[in-house]
């Protein structure tokens, strides 16, 4: 019998993730790390056994994150971890604290042809801060160690980091002359302190500037309240983007999310809080945002230099370096415009209040079929506004972004990882047992794992996923019909998503009027797990089909901010 509470390496890792406050472990079972997945359940710590690896690393990375841990996936040899690597990429891409854990063939087996056997760190190094075989005993507790500092980015940019063992090493006992509490405790991470005198540059730039804007990401997630404080006292105004929604109130004053393009175009002073100027942000072109002045904060490097250099840059934890701001601006009146910002706002105000009723009135298509929309603005009624919202899909995705408003909101970042949902809404489910958890999917994004709603039943996880069902990966045949002028590979069938649902124990029903939705969700959210398969119009289009997200054009992700970029380079 094996024992994970003894000197095993096994025993070892799983005493480690478990004084690491690891609770809970997404896995698929696998020969290679049965002896690793008998230690961590002897250890108490839960084992969430899901459909696909793949399933697994996405259900870490959402719990990880909602959490504010690391998440952990354990994956067997092989096919594991090929199986594993979509998930490791996307958290590579989003800089999500995550560990994958797996085994490799016996030393004696190693490159002999033994089953499974694949150059797993090879594979996964380009996506990971760690990759490494840990192959003898008495090297595990400092790599392991190593490893989680680097997933939650001591030092460097948090994200996935990936670490295998031969099945004989972890079998094997650690060397009597290890001390076995070693690298049990965490190190407390050091990060950098605000430098003082690029605080008083930016507190000087921001309080001088006429029409200031603050731009949040995922450096910002953990510093709400000094965010918040900012924005009131600067009086600047706010976007935010998928990375870090819902961190500041749609409430707040300073929010102005429906004026987008007007905003990046006229501000004077933009202060990127933990984000990247990646493609939502038009790369920070002059093009798109002009002769603004940028001032950037950064927890890590990634997020503060690129494409577009700030004028002041301050590489520190966001909260303590926005506290610092605010503090050296002391009681001095910003300079900020507040007719520009007032005007923003009731523009802002007013296009929402447009939106919320066009979508609750938006009619049905010529087939009968209801829009998007309306399913939309029935969830926001029924769900509320305080549950935690999965988005996935491609029309499905951006309407829920402009019309779904949630304090917690996951979607498939900036990899554009669709198939998200499912399994991120389990994992949300299982973090936050007291906060209602909607995932609003796409039929496509729903396919991918869809086989999780059997690990939604099996594991009891209170997750609603309603699934908009328009019999297409629309937002492609939209791009074709523009473009092309004609539809081929991108059409599905107007599926039995509640039949397949209904097939794994988990309640469903299918809706195909919009009167029936308000009844329906509260059906199913009384009887979570549960899925609803609402049959929505593929011909509504949304925003990101029209500014052309689904063609890629070359110089920028929009046609607009194309379109801008052209005119300024003079091509
Ligand atoms: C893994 C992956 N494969 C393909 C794509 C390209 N893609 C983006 S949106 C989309 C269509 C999604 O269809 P669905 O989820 O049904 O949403 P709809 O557009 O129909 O609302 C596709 C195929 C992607 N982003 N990710
Ligand atoms: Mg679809």
């Amino acid at each position: 019998m094996v024992n994970g509470s003894d000197r095993s390496v096994a025993g070892y890792v799983a005493r480690l993730l478990k004084a690491r406050g690891v609770d809970r472990v997404f896995a698929l079972c696998g020969g290679h790390i049965m002896p690793l997945w008998m230690a961590i359940d002897s250890e108490g710590i839960a084992i969430v056994d899901v459909r696909d690896e793949r399933a697994a690393v996405y259900m870490a990375h959402a719990y990880g994150e909602l959490r504010g841990t690391i998440g952990v996936a354990l994956v067997t040899a092989g096919p594991g971890v090929t199986n594993a690597i979509t998930g490791i990429a996307n958290a590579h891409v989003a800089r999500a604290p995550l560990v994958v854990l797996s085994g490799v063939p016996p030393r004696p087996q190693e490159s002999r042809g033994a089953l499974q056997d694949l150059p797993h760190v090879e594979l996964v190094r380009p996506l990971a801060r760690y990759a490494r075989t840990l192959r003898e005993p008495a090297h595990v507790p400092a790599g392991l160690d190593d490893a989680l500092a680097c997933a939650v980015g001591d030092g460097g940019e948090p994200g996935p980091v990936y670490v295998d063992f031969p099945t004989d090493t972890l079998r094997a006992e650690l060397p009597p002359a290890i001390e076995l509490t070693e690298h049990l405790q965490p190190h407390r991470r050091l990060r950098p302190a605000p430098n003082a005198v690029a605080v008083r540059a930016a507190a000087d730039l921001l309080w001088t500037a006429r029409r200031p804007l603050v731009i949040s990401g995922r450096g910002a997630r953990r510093a709400a309240a000094p965010l918040v404080e900012l924005l009131d006292r600067l009086g600047a105004v706010y976007l935010d983007t998928g990375e870090s929604r819902g961190v500041v109130p749609d409430e707040h004053p300073a929010v102005v999310a429906a004026m987008r393009g007007k905003v990046i175009g006229e501000a004077d002073a933009v202060l990127t809080v933990g984000r990247r100027l990646d493609f939502q942000l038009a790369y920070g072109s002059p093009a798109v945002f002009g002769a603004a002045r940028f001032v950037r904060i950064a927890d890590t490097p990634s997020e503060l230099r690129d494409n577009r250099r700030g004028s002041v840059e301050i590489l520190a934890d966001c909260a303590a370096a926005l506290a610092a701001i605010v503090a050296s601006a002391e009681d001095r009146k910003p300079a900020t415009d507040r007719a520009w910002t007032a005007g923003l706002r009731a523009q802002h105000a007013e296009r929402v209040a447009k939106l919320a009723a066009a979508m609750r009135n938006a009619p049905d298509d010529a087939d009968g079929r209801m829009h998007p929309n309306r399913l939309l603005a029935a969830l926001q009624q029924r769900v509320g506004r305080d549950a935690i919202v999965v988005a996935d899909g491609g029309d499905l995705l951006s309407f829920a972004r402009v019309g779904l408003s949630a304090a917690t909101w996951l979607d498939p970042g900036p990899l554009g990882c669709i198939g998200i949902g499912t399994p991120f809404g389990i994992a949300a489910a299982l973090a936050c047992p007291d906060r209602t958890v909607c995932v609003v999917t796409g039929d496509g994004a729903f396919g991918f794992n869809a086989m999780e709603i059997d690990t939604a039943v099996r594991h009891r996880v209170p997750v609603l996923v309603v699934v908009a069902n328009n019999g297409a990966w629309q937002i492609e045949v939209d791009d074709q019909e523009r473009r092309f002028g004609r539809v081929t590979g991108t059409r599905l069938q107007f599926a039995d998503h509640a039949a397949m649902a209904r097939a794994f124990g988990m309640y469903a029903e299918r809706v195909d009027h919009a009167e029936d939705l308000a009844a329906a969700i509260d059906r199913a959210l009384a009887r979570r797990p549960a899925l609803l398969d609402v049959v929505v119009s593929p011909t509504a289009p949304s925003s990101d089909a029209r500014s052309g997200l689904a063609r890629v054009p070359d110089l920028q992700a929009l046609d607009a901010w194309d379109e801008a970029e052209r005119a300024w380079r003079g091509s």
